[in-house]
């Protein structure tokens, strides 16, 4: 009898833990703003804005919507990624997914190019089709799929409703303004839904900074009128309830309901770090949602989020550890690369000398406009470290290669190799912040392999090379603010990039072995 008890004890305690309890925020840390989720059976995709990065777009996958795998991106060609005219922050403004009959759909702006298209696919993680371009203008698109119509909403100025042909682009009918929010400023990131007889409309206020929010309206018709929820905002970090959060600037939501019927919402927001500063962009977040008795979504509770969410989750999928360092000995470097604008593919080669990611020296350096020879990942965590290795090869007098701990063109700090006379190489860290450069440190030593490494926290980056990969010097730290999005501007987040430029043409390259990301 005693031993049934036992056995019985455990088989509920096994079964308690099994209903996973409570996950980690942001579920997609780094630069990965203005998300949007879409779900099939029990598959989740979500995507997130690029900017002036290529390819454009990125798509996770999740089965449990706190883990998410990147399966590839939805622009991955110049035909349907003309970043020629976009400067840091032009580009791709934020996207929406979703699935109807049988095929994904990515609505989007390039706001460098013709303004709003959508591309769609049957296989979100391979190729999707030629832009679809819209007349409806202004950012942040979104579609509603309903009786064989497709329905898109845009922010002119207030939302616009309007219905098109998914497959031509055709506007089938006259843009109607359908709500303007509750009195934020930029009333944005719009999207429909249907629930019981009404259209919910949810909508971003208040602009993607502190004062950030979510508010939702309603009707019985999709073209309104639409009435603003009496508990507006529902979701929002601007009150006192929020002051000191880690996470700030909430806002920009997807809602979506899962498969065992659970309600969730995600969205973005930044955590500052060095006092009010943040680096990392605004992240990816994930927050349960009710409804309540009158039929409004009420998120987590009192409307505000924390890193760790003590709620019940979908059964969680176990993880494996990812690897954080990358061999550059495949065939084509992983999702988490990303280059500047369009690259010029003659700059890249993983096969020219095999076991290297071999950079050709640009003639653009890293502060001017135009496409860079550079290709980087994103810092996803506030502490991490990024180390490389890298020889310069064929190098002209002041050819330079390394890393650049990169905000945009004008804020960033480099930590690089130059051509020095004859056999010297001199390794330099340099701090470019607008129209200031300095040069921080040089140390001139024989030509041959280097070890880079940044280290990151809470207040600095710090620099440091190696000439064994054991003994690190250190060359000096620099404080992070001057590059966060406060002092540099714009909505991208810090890019860790390796690069290569020269001051005249030249045959120049430089060779990195491998790179690695720890935190
Ligand atoms: C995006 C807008 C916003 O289009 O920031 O925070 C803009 N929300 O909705 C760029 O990400």
């Amino acid at each position: 009898m005693k031993q049934l008890f036992f056995s019985f004890a455990f088989l509920v305690l096994i079964s308690i833990s099994s209903l996973a309890q409570g996950y980690k925020n942001p579920v997609i840390p780094g630069f990965h703003p203005d998300p949007s989720v879409c779900r099939v059976g029990e598959d989740y995709y979500l995507v997130t804005s690029s900017f002036e990065y290529f390819p454009g777009v990125p798509i996770f996958h999740s089965n449990d919507l706190v883990h998410w795998k990147q399966i590839g991106h939805c622009l991955t060609r110049d035909s349907q990624l003309n970043l020629k005219n976009s400067g840091p922050s032009g580009g791709i403004y934020a996207p929406t997914i979703r699935y109807h009959e049988g095929i994904f759909y990515m609505i989007t702006t390039n706001v460098s190019d013709k303004g709003n298209f959508l591309v769609y696919t049957e296989n979100p993680a391979g190729e999707w089709s030629d832009p679809v371009w819209l007349k409806q203008g202004s950012i942040d698109p979104s579609l509603y799929f309903e009786d064989g119509k497709c329905y898109m909403v845009s922010n002119p100025d207030a939302i616009y409703l309007c219905e098109i042909n998914p497959k031509t682009g055709e506007q089938l009918t006259e843009s109607k303004p359908i709500w303007n929010g509750t009195g934020g400023r930029y009333v944005e990131a719009p999207h429909i839904y249907k629930k019981d007889g009404w259209y919910y409309l949810l909508v971003a206020e208040g602009g993607t900074e502190y004062g950030h929010k979510v508010t939702i309206a309603r009707s019985r018709k999709i073209d309104g009128p639409y009435q603003s929820n009496p508990a507006n905002p529902i979701l929002t970090h601007i009150n006192e309830n929020a002051q000191n959060n880690p996470i700030q600037g909430v806002g920009h939501a997807d809602i979506i309901q899962a498969h065992d019927g659970s309600w969730w919402t995600v969205f973005l927001g930044f955590r500052p770090q060095s006092g009010s500063h943040h680096l990392l962009g605004r992240e990816t977040f994930l927050a349960p949602v009710r409804w309540d008795k009158n039929a409004w979504p009420v998120v987590n509770g009192d409307g505000t989020v924390s890193l760790n969410m003590d709620c019940k989750t979908l059964p969680l999928e176990p993880q494996k550890a990812s690897s954080t360092r990358t061999n550059f000995n495949t065939s084509a470097l992983g999702f988490e690369w990303n280059y500047l604008y369009n690259p010029i593919v003659t700059n890249y080669s993983l096969n020219e000398r095999p076991g290297y990611l071999r950079l050709k020296a640009s003639t653009v350096q890293l502060n001017h406009p135009g496409t860079p020879t550079f290709v980087g990942r994103r810092q996803q965590h506030i502490e991490c470290t990024a180390t490389t290795a890298i020889e310069l090869n064929e190098s002209s007098l002041h050819d330079e290669g390394g890393i650049t701990v990169y905000m945009n063109n004008q804020h960033h700090y480099d930590l690089f190799i130059r051509q020095g006379e004859k056999d010297k190489q001199i390794i330099t860290l340099r701090y470019c912040l607008g129209s200031m450069q300095h040069i921080e440190k040089e140390v001139e030593l024989p030509t041959g392999k280097f070890y880079l490494q940044v280290q990151a926290n809470n207040n600095y980056y710090s620099f440091y090379y190696s000439t064994d990969n054991k003994n690190y010097q250190k060359l000096g730290q620099m404080d992070v603010r001057y590059l966060s999005s406060e002092t540099a501007g714009g909505f991208t987040g810090i890019y860790f990039a390796l690069y290569a430029a020269s001051q005249n043409p030249s045959r120049g390259s430089a060779d990195f072995e491998w790179f690695a990301y720890s935190y």
